[in-house]
């Protein structure tokens, strides 16, 4: 089954274009494995997506009119009368925040179409809107074209309305409604299937005949890539704009398979943060070692500017700030991504003003920022590679090479006088490969050189941010590389000064804290996290190993889906406490709150606890870790936390209405 599988994809989906796909076969070496890797290179379509670097999601539909996030089917299709529809002001605004293609949600998951439809009555041909004359896909894509910006579509394969769901019969009508959206409104060059699938209106599932869909589209579009549950574009694992430091864009070809025919989610009603996607390492040396093929499957990084994904009149106030767009900018397109951000317009059918303001913000910060590259002018020189010239010509189809074999180089630029930057650009000639797996950037300064930062992976594009340094002398060194790497381009930039960078004191402290009397002690756990969030077993939370800041599925955190968690630690003999502190994830894109409450209680004897402090309503917008904190003055041998789930995931939040996750890790006694 796997390896008709394998030849399936390989034929429907890479035929012709072999390098974006390599078997590994029984008499390859680790070391042959590694070079194949190294020589995978994007198809030419997933090239040209990897450069739009900014796309955007339109989530506009019924859910705008009924407040909802995910609709139930067979709304009242009277509630659909923008009454100011202005694609052109959408596609205006997205265009002028940057942004190169946008997807609209033709259909979302309750089944009402965006567009007059011949296969369904549930569209905006039964609507007030326009008498029912219009077509919300007909005036996206046509703007789409007025600007410039390249156009895409939403289909749910999971339809809640339409009866046929649950059968074969399903499957055609879903091809239908394909057709007509590859046919009827020009080019398309992004179609994205989303992963959720629930039970219809019969209270079935659907089986989805994704290979159907996918030989389709590559029939009527064939330059359009398909994403997430497609094969050109991969789904980073969250929805919170935060992708991996480490992020691969050649995957190991098993998981991927899994991953394309959906076998995990056919029998997954919900869209939780599960599955292989989720991981921190999807495709390190040792996670390739055992594929039996590699292929270009690089990430796409989906977020809101909004809590949730449709417009919700009480968000108004609760936009994300240019500041935070800012940031994940960074750590989206800075880590080897393309940012999908979503932008929701209203109720009149406009982007509201809020968000308007913000995306040009965030525009005016990032232009400001990139617009002098200080490294222009500098002399190149390496000891080990050709193609110097072209690391600072602004082209990313021209590269500096080292020497055929030579994994590692140190590249020096004698900057054109001192200057002061704080990031730094990198970005690979991904046509040859992605390679680099480690890279430092050192300064030159009081006679001797300093590292300044460094790097993993750089694939098509990696920023890093770090407190401003001046100087006429830096070198890039490559550390590790999985085959002599490329350089394409190479970036010194200066932040602009409210956004000047400032070491996160909490990721520093969550990485160099050693005062746990906690650590180490026997500790137990009332209630069971999920077994997928407790990789470093039961006592994650408190092993002295800090998970990442902002990687929930990291290993290191402890997850409890509508459940709360309560633990309690022996230091083996009474002694003084004086502080205990817990942290706490915060990333409501991915269903994880804060929690309602957190107490501290101590014991002397495991059976009688007294509370010693609780801190309760913490704030549930912004992503991040919290470290709960109480200062005590006890003396006690059992320290017990409790942290009380958040409840159901409040209206307006991804994945209003189930049971939302929390995350902890360490725990710090003194
Ligand atoms: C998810 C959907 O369930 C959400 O409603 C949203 O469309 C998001 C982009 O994908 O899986």
């Amino acid at each position: 089954m796997k390896i008709t599988l394998t030849i399936f994809f390989m034929t429907i989906i890479f035929g012709g274009i072999a390098q974006s796909f390599v078997p590994i076969l029984p008499t390859d070496s680790h070391q042959d494995i590694i070079t194949k890797a190294a020589n995978v290179t994007p198809s030419p379509r997933q090239l040209k997506w990897q450069q739009l670097e900014l796309t955007a999601f339109f989530h506009f539909g019924i859910n705008t009119f009924t407040d909802r996030e995910w609709g139930h089917g067979h709304e009242d299709k009277n509630l659909f009368n923008p009454t100011e529809l202005d694609a052109d002001q959408w596609v205006k605004v997205a265009g002028e925040s940057g942004i190169k293609l946008v997807i609209l949600t033709a259909k979302h998951h309750d089944g009402f179409c965006l567009w007059p439809s011949k296969y369904t009555e549930h569209s905006v041909k039964h609507t007030p809107w326009k008498g029912g004359k219009g077509d919300v896909v007909k005036e996206v894509a046509d703007a789409c074209r007025k600007y410039k910006i390249g156009f895409g579509v939403y289909l749910s394969p999971w339809d809640r309305t339409e009866a046929s769901y649950g059968t074969d019969a399903y499957n055609d009508f879903f091809i239908q409604q394909l057709t007509e959206l590859l046919t009827e409104y020009g080019q398309v060059d992004e179609v994205w299937f989303d992963g959720a699938n629930g039970e219809g209106p019969n209270g079935k599932r659907q089986v989805y005949d994704f290979e159907r869909y996918y030989t389709l589209i590559r029939k009527l579009q064939p330059e359009a890539t398909i994403a997430i549950m497609g094969p050109d574009v991969r789904w980073v694992g969250t929805e919170s704009g935060y992708g991996r430091e480490t992020e691969w864009s050649v995957m190991p070809i098993d998981a991927r398979i899994q991953e394309s025919i959906q076998k995990n989610s056919q029998s997954d009603a919900t869209f939780a943060p599960v599955g292989d996607m989720t991981e921190s390492d999807l495709a390190s040396r040792p996670k390739i070692m055992n594929a039996s093929g590699l292929i270009w499957y690089p990430s796409e990084t989906d977020v809101s500017i909004r809590p949730g994904w449709f417009y919700h009149k009480e968000e108004d106030d609760r936009v994300k700030s240019p500041e935070k767009l800012f940031d994940i900018y960074f750590s989206s397109i800075g880590r080897n991504g393309v940012l999908l951000l979503n932008i929701p317009p209203d109720k009149r059918g406009l982007i509201h003003e809020n968000d308007v303001k913000n995306l040009k913000e965030w525009k005016k910060l990032i232009d400001h920022t990139f617009s002098i590259n200080l490294a222009k002018g500098a002399i190149v020189t390496s000891h080990n590679g050709t193609g110097q010239n072209n690391i600072l010509d602004g082209n990313n189809s021209t590269h500096f090479i080292t020497t055929s074999k030579d994994t590692t180089t140190s590249i020096e630029f004698q900057l054109n006088g001192k200057k002061t930057f704080d990031v730094l650009l990198l970005q690979e000639n991904i046509r040859i490969g992605q390679r680099i797996e480690h890279f430092t950037l050192d300064i030159w300064k009081d006679k001797q050189w300093k590292q300044i930062t460094s790097g993993t992976t750089v694939g098509y594009k990696r920023l890093l941010r770090f407190e401003p340094v001046s100087t006429d002398r830096v070198r890039l060194r490559i550390l590790s590389s999985r085959l002599n790497p490329t350089i394409a381009e190479f970036g010194l930039f200066k932040l602009p000064k409210k956004l000047q960078f400032k070491p996160d004191k909490l990721k520093d402290l969550r990485k160099g804290e050693n005062l746990h009397k906690a650590t180490g002690k026997l500790s137990s756990l009332t209630t069971s996290p999920d077994p997928k969030y407790n990789k470093s077993g039961n006592s994650g939370w408190n092993n002295g190993i800090f998970g990442s800041n902002t990687a929930f599925n990291d290993g290191e955190w402890l997850g409890w889906n509508g459940a709360d968690f309560e633990g309690t630690i022996d230091l083996e003999q009474k002694q003084k406490i004086s502080y205990v502190s817990l942290d706490v994830m915060n990333q409501p894109q991915s269903w994880i709150f804060m929690p309602s409450k957190v107490t501290v209680f101590t014991s002397d004897d495991n059976i009688n606890f007294k509370e010693s402090g609780s801190k309760a309503k913490f704030n549930i917008s912004e992503d991040g870790v919290t470290r709960v904190e109480f200062r005590t003055n006890t003396n006690a041998r059992y320290i017990r936390i409790k942290a009380n789930n958040f409840g159901l995931i409040p209206k307006g939040y991804a994945g209003a209405g189930s049971p939302a996750w929390i995350f902890v890790d360490e725990v710090i006694v003194k």
